[in-house]
């Protein structure tokens, strides 16, 4: 139980009932010198370590240098924040382009580990760390699992994938460096990750938003009783988390949750995470990345709290000092002070991106609207896939989404009545008629790592 005078951040429930009567004293800072310093110390602190960046960019990789040269901007040039718009762009394509280590900074003798993503989509993006970017990164993950109220001496178990993939090592170093017990379990074997939780104390878990969705179902069905589990913390991210979600994801595994952001051509997880306070916004590592939000179409910066694509420049990286990464991410970011306590500008939940926009008979449809849509449908499950395909010559717009076992019936009336309702508030949405199919309780895939929603079948 929550000692409402205490508020025992290591108690079940004990982080948010703190966050909820306003006590963020009860909530420990990693960094606060750097977390809660002033806007305007923080920027100080920006851009004398954008200068550094972009001077070693020029120095040691050639494609910044002569990029830089074609644009006519030399480092010197760059004496205020707002300079960084005279900087080139990097897209992924650079990074594929230069595969493997075309744009590393410093030779291989100098790199501690490499990651990448996962290239289904063609070449995959390869980044080399330092010893310095290592001890960066796990810095930043540290003071994000401080958000969620994670301590030391908490019991962390791993439902990310390792190998590759930022997210297992990133979280695993970060919550290490906090002085957390890790449990590196690995994605997959859902059955034996409720086992351990079980048998080892585990207070933390790490995972996709739908890979613990996953976790929560089968524990139910094993009759594991979550309420009395030990379990307290669910450390997200890797995927867009919506809010529905996590809500309920909180609610039936009894843990509080948050979602972390990162990507791994800038570093990986650890770019933002969700503080208590603000449970729909991320604070940004700021002093470590420089964010500009621009017009996804003409790259020009739109105005503050405006959503528009996320552009990261990390400051100081020094295996691959990328400038000005286009994310694609949609997003939007605000800089007034929450009530954590931190100033750190904080960025709205990522949930579409610039580039997952479908459009079907020339409508513009994001992923994140049906999303919205079938979550305030109490019938329906998290659970849901998009289709798109093409039928006589024209664009079909197919939803699957899964009953709850209590609105599950054989009755065909009352599952066709459902459905009628299911299309009319797409439609209404998206102002495109989908055609809805409702599956069975269990009948969608579950994802042990990132969910894919889509399935766009269409010949491009
Ligand atoms: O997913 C890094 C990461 C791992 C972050 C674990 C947090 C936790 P990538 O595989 O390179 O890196 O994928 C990056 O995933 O551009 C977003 O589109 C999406 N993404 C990552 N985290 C979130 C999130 C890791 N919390 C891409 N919300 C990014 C929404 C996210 N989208």
């Amino acid at each position: 139980m929550v000692d409402a005078a205490n508020f025992d951040v290591t108690a079940k429930g004990g982080a948010l009932a703190a966050a909820a009567a306003g006590r963020f004293d009860a909530l420990p800072v990693y960094k606060p010198e750097i977390e809660c310093a002033s806007r305007e110390e923080i920027r100080a602190v920006q851009l004398a370590k954008l200068k550094e960046t972009v001077a070693y960019a020029y120095e040691r990789v050639p494609y910044y240098r002569e990029k830089m040269d074609e644009m006519g901007v030399a480092p010197a040039d760059i004496q205020t924040l707002d300079d960084v718009c005279r900087l080139p762009f990097t897209d992924k394509a650079v990074l594929r382009d230069t595969f493997p280590f075309g744009l590393f900074a410093v030779p291989m003798n100098e790199i501690r580990e490499l990651h990448s993503s996962s290239g289904t989509t063609g070449k995959p993006v390869v980044v080399g760390y330092t010893e310095d970017d290592m001890d960066m990164w796990s810095e930043c993950i540290a003071r994000l699992v401080q958000m969620a109220g994670v301590v030391p001496g908490d019991v962390a178990q791993m439902a990310f994938g390792y190998g590759m993939f930022t997210g297992g090592f990133g979280l695993h170093y970060g919550l290490q460096r906090l002085g957390c017990a890790m449990i590196p379990a690995g994605s997959g074997n859902t059955e034996r990750h409720i086992q351990m939780i079980e048998d080892y104390g585990t207070t933390v878990l790490v995972a996709t938003p739908s890979y613990a969705m996953h976790i929560c179902e089968v524990g139910e069905a094993m009759g594991y009783d979550w309420g009395a589990s030990p379990l307290r913390v669910g450390l997200f991210g890797g995927e867009p988390c919506p809010p529905g979600l996590k809500a309920e994801i909180e609610r039936r595994m009894h843990i509080v949750c948050t979602d972390n952001y990162g990507l791994t051509e800038v570093m990986g997880p650890g770019v933002s995470g969700e503080c208590l306070a603000e449970r729909f916004q991320q604070h940004i590592a700021e002093d470590h990345f420089l964010w500009e939000v621009v017009d996804p179409v003409t790259g020009e910066p739109v105005g503050e709290g405006e959503v528009g694509e996320l552009v990261l420049t990390p400051l100081g990286k020094q295996g691959i000092p990328v400038l000005r990464y286009r994310t694609h991410d949609l997003t939007a970011v605000h800089t007034e002070p929450c009530a954590c306590g931190r100033t750190l500008a904080r960025m709205d939940k990522v949930r579409s991106r610039s580039d997952d926009m479908l459009i079907i008979r020339g409508t513009n449809v994001f992923p994140s609207q049906i999303e919205d849509v079938l979550t305030g449908i109490e019938e329906v499950t998290p659970h849901y896939h998009i289709i798109v395909r093409t039928k006589g010559g024209m664009d079909e717009l197919v939803v699957e989404t899964e009953l709850r076992p209590e609105a599950f019936s054989d009755s065909f009336e009352s599952m066709d009545a459902l459905r009628a309702r299911i299309v009319e508030k797409l439609k209404s949405t998206l102002l495109v008629a989908p055609t809805v199919r409702l599956v069975e309780p269990g009948g969608i895939e579950r994802a042990v790592g990132k969910a894919k929603h889509v399935d766009d079948q269409r010949v491009k």
